[in-house]
């Protein structure tokens, strides 16, 4: 049974004061406090890759090879269908959500600030009131608020989707259309409910971080993890990728629109030409059973490209040609 869909969107260049809620959902699983390295049973093994260029920057990508996608998913929310199919060229695909470490040594190579450091703060889920709230201070360095720290092996947060498109840039990358994200994200399953098969608990327990227990009431950390994890902690997937289920959603470059599968192209389709929020994918740690369950590979959402959340971060892809 579809949950209820999450939103969050703030808006913060045409309003600086006001986050809008737009009803709101997040769903995080966290599993156990160990990295697990197995391939999740039923996915194919990691595809052969061709040598990774040479270049520091591409270490840590995987190679996903061009084929067909079974794209969106029918019985979820209307936006994720219809289902359709979708041909797509090689690419490759970071093994693991930008960490804070890495972040940091863009910051200090570009002379960057973010978009949170710009406008002085950002969206931050408050645990006790189960609501987004705007929060002073609160950036990549300190994405749970002023009196946080973040870990530098952690997804970043509270980046806009324009800052991650300058990390792309910066590290002679890009950002994963909505289709390649699907693609890679499937791991080589196809019509899998989740990316690791259709069972969400396989082996009896969680296979990535979300919330367990009932939104936004109690978080009973099965998954080893009340909030952020480190980047890696759970089983890959079949492509030998790591969080592409949970932990943090994901931008990807697409303008978002509702309609757009039912019109896509079948060749490398690459988002509408214009909108107003950019999408994002693989529900993160506030993402629970009885509430949104963007913890699937068909899951979407959306957010201006200025929004900045303590559950919302990115991973980027390279052509291969
Ligand atoms: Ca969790």
């Amino acid at each position: 049974m579809p949950g209820t869909y999450f939103f969050i969107s703030l808006r913060r260049a045409a309003a600086p004061i006001l986050i809008i809620l737009s009803a709101a959902a997040a769903t995080a699983c966290n599993g156990p406090e160990t990295a697990s390295t197995h391939t999740p049973s039923g996915a194919p093994a990691p595809a052969a890759s061709p040598a990774p260029p040479d270049d520091p920057r591409f270490k840590d990508m995987m190679f996903i090879p061009g084929g067909v996608l079974l794209m969106g998913a029918e019985d979820e929310m209307p936006f994720e269908a219809p289902v359709h199919e979708v041909r797509l060229d090689s690419f490759w695909i970071d093994k693991y959500e930008v960490t804070v470490a890495e972040f940091q040594r863009f910051v200090e190579a570009a002379g960057y600030r973010t978009e949170a450091e710009k406008f002085g703060w950002s969206g931050v889920f408050d645990a006790k009131t189960g609501m987004w709230t705007r929060v002073d201070g609160a950036d990549w360095r300190r994405p749970d608020g002023p009196s946080s720290k973040s870990a530098p092996d952690e997804p970043v947060t509270q980046v806009s989707w324009n800052d991650a498109a300058a990390y792309a840039k910066w590290a002679g990358k890009r950002l994963p259309t909505e289709a390649e994200w699907e693609y890679a994200a499937r791991g080589g399953l196809t019509g899998k409910r989740y990316i690791w098969g259709d069972e969400l608990r396989p082996d009896g327990r969680p296979a990535a971080n979300w919330w367990q227990g009932r939104f936004p009431a109690y978080n009973t950390g099965e998954d080893g993890y009340l909030g952020r994890a480190p980047a890696g902690k759970f089983p890959p997937n079949g492509y030998g990728l790591y969080d592409m289920t949970g932990n943090v959603w994901e931008w990807c470059s697409d303008w978002f629109d509702p309609d757009y599968y039912s019109r896509s192209p079948r060749d490398n389709p690459q988002g509408p030409d214009e909108g107003e929020e950019r999408a994002m994918r693989g529900g993160s740690w506030l993402c629970s059973e009885n509430f949104c369950t963007n913890f699937r590979p068909a899951a979407r959402s959306h957010a201006t490209p200025d929004s900045g959340l303590n559950n919302l971060g990115f991973r980027c892809v390279r052509s291969s040609r």
